[in-house]
């Protein structure tokens, strides 16, 4: 009984574990973890009394509590308690210990993490660390067996300082490395200190867990094998070495789906990204040996470029445990990490569509490799996402492949940090770090993640320690760069073997079970490899479900209506320009209402402003959704758009557009974005491809920014669909234009967009009316197809006087127009000497100087549209002036802006009308390194310049 007194507080939560842990130690003292076993050892025939003790129904334990929140009346207590017995501790010397003991305990929660043993390679050892040394918190050897206070913590007032030790060894150091003291919420602290200090860091998984981890990590090993065998040296970025991924994988599916998930949204790279198709996303592996075979993954005559294989996305529905689920994995270029706010975008969207407020019935999983997660700047931007209410979406669970080297290069050459995962700690994550060999380790730490991201709706990380069975792929040696590394890794078993050999150690399955599991498996691969045979796919994985009713886009389409009826527009219109009667606007904003409704009412000089408003407004009113983000979208970084009010005197916000009907059944959701562009763009992105029925939109502050994101514009919006038969109608909206602010608030690199433009994968507008915009918005929605749209957007011209609209450029039977023709009435068309072609801002300057010069024979034709290249409507406008020179004015420099794109297409259109001008020549800014001049003077300079020349007799 003594001895119970002595190490109660290892049962005071945890006595059933440490019964079963103690039954399974005498029946074979292999079973157990040899930090238990040493224990069980020391106690000797002891240990059955504390056993027999512990479940005996005297004992009670007592209420569990922080150590960091001990009660001081109750140590007084004690010490009074205790000054009466014959056993008399000295009062100072027990609150003294009381405190260090607290110190340790903390240390061991903290840093206990960094002494579990998680190289499955058995190299990387880990290193003294004062922290959790007995005698750095002022302890010694001899207060080993002494009796320290606890106060209740473990539900005991007492214990020798050796077995705390102990305790506090097997709980934080043995076999799940949990860091989570740098949360900040106690109540999530509380949580993780409970679960792992009530098990007293053991490892406990049922039966069945234990047949299932098995059978996945057996056949995650196999097919891998397989492919190695019959495909030798073709690149397949195993994930052997890691294999228990893929239990981690079966593990939170399983276990989310019974806290209410349904749908699952993956991320991943190359790593493994077979293995999880095929064994976690259902593709069959005879379409998998397929492709290995040389088929495409997709239908003949498609006529799209496609993916490697291990970047290719898969959609399935799966039954778990009775329940429907769906499964996609995004697909992913080769650049690392860039997936992972594409798919909080998708997870976001796909909330939205099944209207989860809570957020609890699609889950995203991102895979990571160690190298990439510690190295990519992306994985930041995606992370600081995660509490943001634009972009929330209750909790991402992050597993890390961490095979402890990238490419050739060793963890201390690719961070600078302890672990690969410590990013995550900013947004307060718990990063639970396993042995990539201990697959039951994996298995209880990713049924932890799952709870954890259930309960608590935020990220968490699973980091999975382990190794790379090859070189960065299957053809690269990598003796040359780690030798020791790779000598280590030639002398191992394999997981699924090492699980199978402590699992027929356990008695629960013999040699021969193994042997049939393994060759069941075999015999399925076989069977699937022979229909591989001529197996062709015959139905590409798109437009299905909500993108059913739109249909492949086809180059040179006519423009569709996307013109109101008057009386609607000015219904709405005015609406727009109200707020609730007790709303305390601001005295500028309340003017600013009265013009717009002025405008509305006439019909007469819309502005920027109110042709934007009144683009979202009717989209609303057709039932259409919106979301727009963007950093300062909701005012507007140039103040013109005002979508969501303030309330002078509350705070409270009043947004006009959702606020046209009573029973109001479609919102635009407007948000100020966090001071991303790479993230939030690739979030919206995401959000793009998922609800074709909701017009997406991200403003850039200014467009010279949108290059953070290049990777996404490049990787994704540009050749998304080319790539992955993946839609996107997303909007991009660059402030762009020429306005002596220097060089990054002039240029949203046009040039850039017109390069990537091919084979009608993106459209690239800069408008010049508030009525252009208005229909290219609208047009976005009301075509049969959807493809993204980058407008050059205007910066001065939202307050310029001449660019204005009529209502009735808006209304009945008007549509986008691409091209722009000769607004003004000029000399006849023969007599017409030459025409500018010209794009955007610089249409009012050149405006303005033919005004000024009453150049009565020259005209000006805009171009709304640049890519898909208008060519029928610049002909149609060109033949006209059959006697005129075409010159190709832009504000932009030479080597940026449009002319190099249109140069050639102009060319030809010229040609086409036979017209006598058989090439455009270039007027604008020279070529430059910068895009834009840094001082006005210079910048008027050259305005002047390049208008005399467009407009000089030659
Ligand atoms: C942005 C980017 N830079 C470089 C590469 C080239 N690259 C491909 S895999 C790889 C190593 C990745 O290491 P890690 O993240 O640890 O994953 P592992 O391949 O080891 O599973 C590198 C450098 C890339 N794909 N993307």
């Amino acid at each position: 009984m003594s001895n119970l007194q002595n190490t109660s507080y290892l049962y005071g939560s945890n006595a059933v574990f440490i019964e079963e842990l103690y039954a399974q130690y005498v029946e074979n003292p292999e079973s157990v973890d040899p930090e238990w076993r040493k224990y069980f050892a020391s106690l000797g025939d002891k240990a059955s009394d504390i056993v027999g003790s512990v479940t005996g129904a005297a004992w009670k334990p007592n209420d569990k509590r922080i150590i960091g929140a001990m009660d001081r009346t109750e140590i007084a207590q004690q010490k009074t308690k205790a000054a009466s017995t014959q056993n008399n501790v000295d009062v100072a010397t027990d609150l003294e210990n009381a405190i260090k003991a607290a110190n340790l305990i903390n240390a061991h929660r903290t840093y206990g993490h960094m002494y579990v043993n998680l190289d499955p390679l058995g190299l990387l050892n880990p290193t003294y660390n004062p922290e959790l040394d007995f005698k750095t918190h002022g302890f010694t050897e001899e207060d080993l067996e002494k009796n320290v206070y606890l106060g209740g913590t473990f539900g005991v007032d007492h214990a020798p300082l050796k077995d705390l030790i102990h305790y506090l060894k097997c709980t934080y150091s043995t076999r799940i490395g949990a860091e989570f003291m740098h949360i900040e919420n106690a109540e999530e602290r509380q949580w993780f200190q409970r679960k792992l200090e009530a098990t007293a860091g053991t490892v406990s998984i049922t039966k069945d867990e234990k047949f299932k981890a098995l059978q996945d990590v057996m056949e995650a090993e196999q097919f891998e094998s397989y492919l190695h065998v019959k495909f030798p040296g073709t690149k397949r970025f195993s994930i052997e070495g890691g294999e228990n991924l893929i239990s981690a994988f079966e593990v939170i599916i399983h276990n989310s789906v019974e806290y209410g998930v349904r749908e699952f949204v993956v991320g991943m790279a190359h790593r493994g990204r077979l293995n999880i198709l095929t064994k976690v996303m259902g593709k069959p592996y005879h379409a998998m040996f397929a492709e290995f075979k040389g088929e495409l993954p997709f239908p003949e005559g498609m006529e799209i470029p496609g993916d490697v294989k291990y970047h290719l996305g898969n959609s399935s529905d799966i039954n778990v445990n009775g329940h429907h689920v769906h499964l996609s994995l995004t697909p992913n270029p080769s650049h690392l990490e860039v997936v992972n706010a594409v798919v909080l975008g998708k997870v976001r969207a796909k909330q939205d569509m099944r209207e989860d407020a809570d957020r609890n019935q699609v889950l995203g999983v991102l895979v990571h490799g160690d190298a990439a997660f510690a190295g990519q700047g992306s994985v930041m931007e995606a992370l600081s996402l995660s509490q943001l209410k634009a972009y929330h979406t209750g909790g991402t669970i992050h597993l890390v492949v961490n095979n402890q080297i990238g490419f050739t290069t060793s963890p201390e050459d690719s961070r600078s940090t302890l672990y690969c995962t410590d990013i995550a700690k900013f947004i307060s994550a718990p990063i639970l770090h396993v042995n990539g060999d201990d697959a039951e380790a994996v298995v209880y730490a990713a049924k932890m993640a799952s709870e954890y991201r259930s309960r608590f709706k935020k990220d968490v990380v699973l980091d999975i320690v382990c190794y790379r069975k090859y070189g960065h792929n299957e053809g690269d040696e990598p003796f040359f760069t780690q030798p020791l590394m790779y000598t280590a890794i030639k002398q191992k078993e394999n997981p699924a073997d090492i699980y199978a050999d402590s699992l027929i150690a356990d008695g629960l399955i013999t040699p021969e079970d193994y042997q049939a599991r393994k060759q069941k498996f075999k015999d399925f691969l076989d069977a699937e490899f022979a229909i591989s045979q001529g197996f062709k796919v015959m139905k590409a994985d798109w437009l299905e479900g909500s993108w059913s009713t739109l249909e492949q886009a086809q180059i040179n389409r006519d423009e569709v209506e996307t013109g109101i009826k008057l009386k609607l527009l000015k219904e709405i219109g005015a609406k727009l320009c109200k707020t609730p009667p007790d709303f305390n606007l601001n005295p500028k904003i309340a003017r600013q209402l009265e013009t717009k409704l002025q405008m509305i009412t006439t019909g007469k000089d819309l502005d920027w402003g109110i042709g934007e408003a009144l683009g979202f407004a009717t989209l609303i009113y057709e039932n259409y959704k919106m979301r727009m983000t963007g950093q300062d979208v909701e005012r507007g970084t140039f103040s013109h758009r005002h979508a969501v009010l303030i309330d002078q005197v509350n705070e409270k916000h009043y947004i006009p557009i959702n606020n046209l009907q009573s029973d109001q059944k479609c919102l635009l959701e407007l948000c100020n974005s966090n001071l991303s562009e790479f993230g939030v763009l690739a979030f919206e992105y995401g959000y793009s491809i998922t609800n074709p029925m909701m017009l997406t939109i991200w403003e850039a502050q200014f467009g010279d920014f949108a290059n953070s994101a290049q990777v996404v514009i490049d990787q994704y919006i540009a050749s998304g669909e080319a790539k992955w038969l993946r839609m996107s109608g997303l909007v991009l909206l660059l402030p762009h234009g020429y306005e002596g602010q220097g060089p990054e608030h002039s240029s949203a690199r046009m040039e850039r967009f017109l390069q990537l433009c091919a084979r009608d994968n993106i459209q690239v507008a800069n408008c010049t009316t508030p009525a252009s915009f208005f229909h290219i918005l609208r047009r976005q929605m009301h075509r049969n197809f959807r493809k993204p749209l980058i407008v050059m957007s205007p910066k001065s011209l939202l307050r310029h006087k001449l660019a204005v609209s009529k209502l009735e450029e808006l209304a009945e039977g008007t549509r986008f127009q691409p091209v722009i023709g000769e607004t003004e009435k000029i000399a006849a068309a023969d007599k017409v000497r030459r025409v500018i072609i010209c794009s955007g801002k610089v249409y009012y300057d050149l405006y303005e100087k033919r005004a000024e010069l009453k150049a009565n024979d020259i005209a000006i034709i805009r171009m709304e549209q640049l890519y898909p290249f208008p060519a029928k409507y610049l002909a149609d406008e060109l033949v006209k002036y059959k006697n005129a020179e075409v010159i190709w004015c832009q504000e932009e420099h030479e080597n940026m802006g449009g002319f190099y794109f249109v140069e050639p297409r102009i060319e030809k259109v010229l040609s086409s009308i036979n017209h006598k001008c058989k090439r455009a020549r270039y007027v604008g800014r020279p070529r430059a390194a910068s895009p834009s001049v840094g001082y006005m003077k210079l910048h008027l300079m050259e305005l002047a310049k390049f208008l005399e020349e467009a407009f000089k007799n030659n």
